[in-house]
């Protein structure tokens, strides 16, 4: 029922399982960078990070179960120096621990979508990037990563917008999360909330060292497939944020049930590697069931590499639900638009299922 669903919205084929899926996975990558995000920028050059000293608040984080760091990344990108600041949360004393780089809307720690003392008693180190230390959440393109990558000079169609900025900033804590040896990169994920959601999973497409991108009420542009969506459409997205795209991006207003593409090609850009996305029961603007929808398209890209991929009943779930045992999972909770402490406990138990 579901795969006639979408067959009859048109909702495009990923793959038709023959030849090399990493070269058609390529291929449908480059199709959402040309023609939504935007290209990310270049490998950095120089790249170092700089600890801030321990002092009386980050030896006795969490109880002292944990170090808080100050971590800046300093790099050179088209020849120019640039800087911003994040956090690490790291549980003391463990070996092989899990993680999540969570792209965060403030920079702050604990934060009301980081429950962070729970994430550590549960095992799982963190690192948070507040978004506008990487770039302002605006159309100004000269300050910050922006104003170093276009010197002020127009973006032409494929360029980055916003949301291919704040990836390639998760990909450098990335870097810096590689360099410590306590971590466990085959149990890591990127995650983020709403417009960080899309940035999360735009950020562990273009990036294999994350195991998994994560979600949390993507919605438009990010998990949920555009036909037929309630709420959001890209006409009013574009009208409200056409800074979060690529210039280009415009020109599929009005075609959301058209376009040579959709959102679950974002996520099955994650195949073989894990994607997992979660959805709030009153959120009509991101819509749940589009979301849903998205979970069961991409999941055959991994059925046809014979790995098990959205193990999901013929129908869409209620409220509340949450799916493991493949590698795309979903959960659906009750509520409005928000990134909970259930909506971590999910996460965590995602990453635990592995
Ligand atoms: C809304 C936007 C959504 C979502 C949300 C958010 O205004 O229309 O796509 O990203 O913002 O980020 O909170």
């Amino acid at each position: 029922m579901l795969k006639e669903l979408l067959a009859g919205r048109g909702v495009p084929a990923i793959w038709d399982g023959t030849g090399d899926w990493e070269s058609r996975r390529r291929e449908i990558l480059d199709t959402l960078l040309q023609e939504e995000y935007g290209y990310l920028p270049p490998a950095p050059e120089d790249l170092h990070f700089e600890e801030a000293k321990e002092d009386y608040y980050s030896i006795n984080f969490c109880a002292g179960h944990a170090c808080l760091r100050r971590v800046v990344c300093s790099f050179t990108l088209n020849g120019k120096p640039f800087s911003f600041p994040f956090k690490a949360v790291i549980p003391r004393n463990k070996e092989k621990i899990p993680f999540f780089i969570h792209i965060n809307f403030t920079p702050d720690v604990p934060d009301k979508y980081l429950p962070a003392e729970e994430l550590v008693d549960n095992g799982f180190a963190v690192f948070s990037l507040g978004y506008k230390d990487v770039t302002s959440d605006d159309g100004d393109m000269t300050n910050g990563l922006a104003g170093v990558l276009f010197d002020g000079r127009p973006r032409e169609a494929s360029d980055p917008g916003k949301i291919a900025l704040w990836a390639y900033g998760a990909q450098r804590v990335m870097d810096y999360a590689m360099t410590l040896p306590e971590l466990d990169p085959t149990h890591s994920a990127v995650v983020g909330h709403s417009r960080l959601g899309k940035t999360a999973l735009l950020c562990g497409a273009t990036d294999e060292r994350f195991a998994c991108a994560i979600s949390n009420d993507s919605g438009c542009c990010g998990a949920a497939l555009f036909r037929e969506k309630e709420g959001e459409t890209i006409e009013k997205i574009t009208n409200v944020f056409p800074f979060w795209f690529c210039p280009g991006f415009a020109k599929y207003r009005g075609l959301d049930n058209e376009l040579p593409f959709d959102q679950h090609f974002l996520l099955a850009a994650m195949a073989p590697r894990r994607v997992f996305v979660g959805s709030a029961s009153e959120d009509s603007w991101a819509d749940p069931a589009n979301e849903f929808l998205s979970c069961v398209a991409a999941g055959e890209v991994w059925e046809k590499l014979c790995l098990p991929g959205f193990p999901c009943e013929d129908s869409i779930p209620e409220p509340t639900t949450a799916i493991y045992g493949g590698r795309v999972g979903y959960q659906i909770r009750e509520g409005r638009h928000f990134f909970s402490r259930q909506d971590w406990h999910r996460y965590m138990e995602f990453l635990r299922s592995f």
